[in-house]
């Protein structure tokens, strides 16, 4: 698929799952993959820190064959390489990974996600040509270690008017407190914690899909 395909099927994005399997409650990813996807998640970032390099490329492989089959976008989590290697749809990248664009070099039919923590990282990633923005962590979370100092809902505000491309939030955020992100102007939403620890995964990717959509009427 061409990144213009990409970056059209990521406007359908709203509920942003990625995936941690120490935080599954003893399911594996590939039982995650499953729940989300028949919740009607349109994406799903494979995001696992601690994998071999090649667990991480093997498992990709096998998340292509099924996000493909249900048409859903597939994110890979910090490796341009593996992305490409597997076809995924995009990488997303860390203020500690390659420069987005390198990347951009590197991979261009990609979607390129940039993880962000500032109006001024905002901006930067969008200039070297990110198609979408993360603006994080926004609550604090105990997913990712040493995260920084959490932005507040109100960054949502201030930040997403001074940016064109769309963007994501994350950090923090689950069924209880998404009403303050979506009223400070947040549509897509993602979460590690608040969709992989859920008993129900398919319901919980539901419920959230239906409150930002309650919010976006
Ligand atoms: N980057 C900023 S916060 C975060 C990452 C990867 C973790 C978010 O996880 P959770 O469980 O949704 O708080
Ligand atoms: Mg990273």
């Amino acid at each position: 698929m061409k990144r213009e395909a990409r970056r059209q099927l990521f406007q359908q994005v709203d509920v942003y799952p990625v995936t941690c399997e120490e935080l599954s409650e003893g399911r594996t990813n590939l039982e995650v993959l499953e729940a989300v996807i028949q919740g009607g998640s349109k994406i799903i970032q494979l995001r696992e820190k601690e994998y071999p390099k090649r667990d991480l490329y093997n498992l990709a492989l096998k998340f292509r064959r099924i996000t493909a089959r249900a048409g859903v976008l597939l994110m890979i989590n910090d490796y341009v390489d593996i992305a490409l290697a597997v076809e995924a749809d995009g990488v997303h990248l860390g203020q500690e990974d390659l420069p987005v664009q390198v990347a951009r070099k590197l991979a261009p039919e990609l979607l390129i996600g940039a993880s962000t923590h500032s109006l001024e990282q905002a901006l930067q990633a969008e200039e070297d040509g990110a198609d979408y923005i993360n603006i994080g962590p926004i609550f604090s979370t105990t997913t990712k270690e040493g995260v920084g100092r959490s932005l507040g809902p109100e960054a949502i505000s201030e930040i997403s008017p001074q940016i064109k491309v769309p963007f994501t939030v994350m950090g923090g955020i689950n069924e209880e407190n998404i009403d303050q992100v979506l009223a400070q102007g947040a549509r897509r939403v993602a979460m590690v914690s608040a969709i992989t620890r859920a008993a129900d995964i398919a319901k919980k990717v539901r419920s959230l899909q239906d409150k930002i959509r309650e919010f976006s009427e």
